[in-house]
């Protein structure tokens, strides 16, 4: 019998250009998918036209294909079945889930004001937070809470209020003579705040650029440094003072740039009279000597550069302590010149801010929580812990509902406990999410969004970079899964605010593009629009963007806000915590970003799980001694708030007196336990209680007064560690974990 002839199926495998949305660095990736479309591997795109380069851990390359494709991902909107946390759900339509939603929201404006409906924000992925900001807009309630209070606006502010723009990035041409890199960590979180990939800084160190790393924990520019500051976590504010003091007293200043550019240099000069070189070193633990030494490296090797990071705004006087190291720029004349920070004019597109907000709309701020915190009014956003504060007093008024896009409170609120407490009380709450997560376990209704990349879409955040980036559907979302612009727009309709919205929310991706003059399919071919960078010496007279064209070391604006218009050392070393705060808890606990993943994100991720599968925190081998705890076994880490347990590594880097702890942690498999975010999520410690940073409402998060001890009870009259000993262990409290 002869035997058919098959046409072999040549499997036919193509790329597709993406840009990676997993963390605000935005690499530019290639997709390959096989001959049935599906995603099967991506790789790094070093020609695609953004500015940074691929984390050490590959999170976005490993963490996308699985997390299209993977079996948790939420497919269907759902309505709770059981007691809220039990994860019991039933199926709905979308139909059902936003006229669910729209009915309540109605109730709730109507009977309460619309102050009484919170919209909860995560960092933007692509048009979600835009379509959010415009729906609080003409829905009319002030209260969009955004993570504004931990992240970018008080850098941003700081370099609005000294050079007169957010846009402010570093010079990838031309040399820098040094580089500190300030509570930043770029091999695990890209190019951070000042736009300036691993690849300029390895660029710049070979032509001979000091490298002043200024971090408590380790990653590899520590050892490639000159010199390696460990500071007291949170002390950073001091610091950059004690180094302006240096660079003032000593002379060190850029005489002309000072003279001719800048204002407030007197009053300057005037306030590091107030403090002495010793009492820095007391607050920071950098001993006199070595503050000298990098004053003097970074003031002499110019243009200096800073790569400033997030740790500098989890800050009890965050918008300060960024302000304070501006203040070395402006010594330095490390603004405006090549190798320096240049302002940059943002990409033509319609601003951001004209898409969220109408004049005839003006945000009812005085109505709005959070009001005391004037930037934060001034940036449309509520601190997270002013909304958690607000739900369980109902002070000034009760919150009615929440709906949550793109974030996971109960694991990155500041104070876990009262956060879970206060979105457990609040009448009716929405998850938008892709994955089952424990703010979604204590849900109403479960809406499931689309990744980008599932749907047509752009990006412009971070908003200080002044990118936007297309990025085209490459593959269809699971189930019926939406982005949540859409979710957004259709429930705008649904609320008497068509006129306001769009027949089809992609008519929303041409009105943004609009200024570049440019369709969105046109925009797709160029792919990427970034800003313009401008050098001091082409607008001499009119470069710095502040009232004063000038750079301001003292800022009248600031003034006039009701914060004081220079940083000030009493200010920078007011602690948020009291000296008697560390006689019980003794360690000053800090954390970074985790390589493998984003923020509480992603923790479904095999891939990545294999690089990091547990919360790992460090000390020093001679504390984890002194607290009779050992290498590789978990332990308790425990605070005025609770306690966590995470796994032990000694290491010789960490100072004897500091906890460098992983955050974010929470674990995907316990289903019937609200994904326990009891075990060994960091914010289970932290405090969300004022004092705050009074400009920006930031939360001090670096620098929290904790003890450690064995997960093993001590026996009893175990001769205990004196810090242990004060405040005896209770075994049988121990075993119920994180009591309060
Ligand atoms: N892999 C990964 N990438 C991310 C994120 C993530 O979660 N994971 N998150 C994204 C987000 S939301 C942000 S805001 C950025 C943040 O990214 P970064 O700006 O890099 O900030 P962090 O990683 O929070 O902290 C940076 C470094 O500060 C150190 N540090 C801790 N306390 C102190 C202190 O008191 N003083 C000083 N000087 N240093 C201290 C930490 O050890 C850490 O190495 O990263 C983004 N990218
Ligand atoms: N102690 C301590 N606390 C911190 C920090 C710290 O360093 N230490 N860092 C702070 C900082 S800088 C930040 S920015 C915040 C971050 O805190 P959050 O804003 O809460 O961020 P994530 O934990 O990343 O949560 C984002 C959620 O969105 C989901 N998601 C991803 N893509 C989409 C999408 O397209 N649509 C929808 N609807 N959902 C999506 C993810 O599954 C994830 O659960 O945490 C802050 N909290
Ligand atoms: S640094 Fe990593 S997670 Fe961030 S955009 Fe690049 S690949 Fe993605
Ligand atoms: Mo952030």
């Amino acid at each position: 019998m002869a035997v058919p002839f098959r046409k072999a199926t040549l499997v036919e495998t193509t790329t597709k250009d993406i840009f990676c949305f997993i963390c605000p660095s935005h690499c530019a990736l290639k997709a390959t998918f096989d001959g049935n479309g599906k995603m099967i591997k991506i790789i790094a795109d070093s020609r695609g036209g953004m500015h940074c380069d691929i984390c050490d851990a590959a999170k976005g390359p490993n963490t996308i294909p699985e997390t299209h494709s993977h079996g948790k991902r939420l497919k269907f909107p759902m309505k709770r079945a059981g007691e809220r946390g039990l994860n019991l759900w039933t199926r709905i339509t979308w139909d059902e889930a936003l006229d669910t939603i729209a009915e309540k929201m109605r109730y709730y404006r109507d009977q309460f004001g619309p102050e009484s409906i919170a919209l909860v924000l995560g960092e933007p992925k692509s048009m979600d937070y835009a379509f959010l900001q415009r729906f609080a807009t003409f829905l009319e309630t002030p209260n969009v809470i955004t993570p504004g209070n931990y992240c970018g606006v008080q850098t941003g502010h700081a370099d609005t209020f000294s050079i007169g723009t957010m846009h402010v990035l570093s010079d990838p041409e031309g040399d820098p003579g040094s580089i500190i890199i300030w509570g930043a960590n770029p091999q695990n979180t890209g190019s951070n705040f000042r736009c300036y990939a691993q690849k300029d800084v390895a660029r710049a160190l070979k032509k001979g650029a000091k490298l002043i790393m200024i971090e408590p924990g380790k990653n590899r520019y520590c050892e490639k440094a000159d010199y390696w500051l460990k500071p007291k976590p949170g002390s950073d504010g001091a610091l950059a003072m004690g180094m302006v003091k240096v660079i003032i007293d000593e002379e060190l200043y850029d005489k002309e740039f000072v003279a001719r550019y800048t204002v407030g240099f007197d009053a300057l000069k005037a306030e590091v009279a107030n403090f002495t070189l010793d009492e820095v070193a007391a607050e920071t633990w950098i001993d006199v000597a070595t503050l000298r030494e990098v004053a003097r490296v970074y003031a002499t090797r110019r243009p200096g550069m800073i790569l400033w990071g997030n740790a500098l705004e989890n800050n009890v006087a965050a918008l300060q302590v960024c302000r304070a190291v501006s203040m070395l720029r402006g010594l330095t004349g490390s603004v405006g010149v090549r190798g320096g920070e240049l302002i940059n004019t943002p990409a033509k597109f319609g601003r951001p801010g004209r898409f969220y907000f109408d004049k005839a709309h003006p945000r009812p701020t005085a109505k709005s929580i959070g009001k005391e915190f004037p930037i934060a009014m001034g940036a449309a956003y509520v601190p997270t812990q002013s909304l958690v504060r607000t739900i369980l007093t109902d002070d000034p008024y009760p919150i009615k509902m929440a709906m949550c896009h793109v974030t996971n409170p109960i694991l990155t609120y500041p104070d876990s406990v009262a956060t879970y407490e206060a979105f457990m009380k609040v009448p009716f709450l929405v998850v938008a999410e892709i994955f089952p997560t424990s703010t979604m376990a204590i849900a109403d209704i479960v809406l499931p969004a689309a990744l980008p990349l599932e749907h047509d879409t752009i990006a412009y955040w971070p908003a200080w970079l002044g990118h936007i980036r297309a990025m085209p559907k490459v593959v269809d979302p699971p189930g019926e899964a939406w982005p949540d612009s859409k979710m957004i727009n259709e429930l705008a309709k649904r609320m008497g605010m068509r006129e306001h919205f769009f027949e089809n929310w992609e008519e929303s991706l041409d009105l943004m593009l609009a200024d570049s003059g440019m369709t969105y399919n046109e925009f797709c071919a160029i792919r990427v629009l970034g800003p313009t960078k401008h050098y001091l010496a082409d607008n001499p007279d009119g470069y710095f963007k502040t009232p004063s064209r000038k750079f301001e070391f003292h800022s009248q604006q600031m003034a006039q806000l009701g914060l004081s218009p220079l940083p000030t050392f009493a200010e920078l070393a007011a602690s948020r915590f009291g000296a008697e705060a560390f006689e019980h808890y003794p360690l000053h606990m800090t954390n970074g970003k985790e390589g493998a993943y984003f923020s509480s994100g992603y923790r479904h991720i095999e891939a990545m799980k294999k690089h990091t599968a547990e919360a790992v925190c460090e000390m020093h081998p001679d504390t984890a001694a002194r607290y009779r705890v050992k290498d590789g076994e978990m332990i308790w880490i425990e605070s005025h708030k609770g306690r966590i347990q995470q796994r032990l590594k000694v290491a010789d880097h960490v100072h004897p007196q500091v906890v460098v702890a992983a955050f974010g942690w929470w674990e995907p498999a316990a289903e019937d336990d609200e994904f326990n975010w009891r075990k060994s999520n960091l914010n289970i410690l932290t405090d969300g209680d004022q004092p705050n940073c009074p400009a920006t409402g930031s939360v001090h998060l670096r620098g929290v007064p904790v003890r450690v001890f064995a997960v093993e009870p001590p026996r009893p009259g175990a001769d205990l560690p004196e810090s242990a000993a004060t405040q005896p262990v209770d075994a049988q409290d121990l075993e119920l974990g994180n009591a309060r």
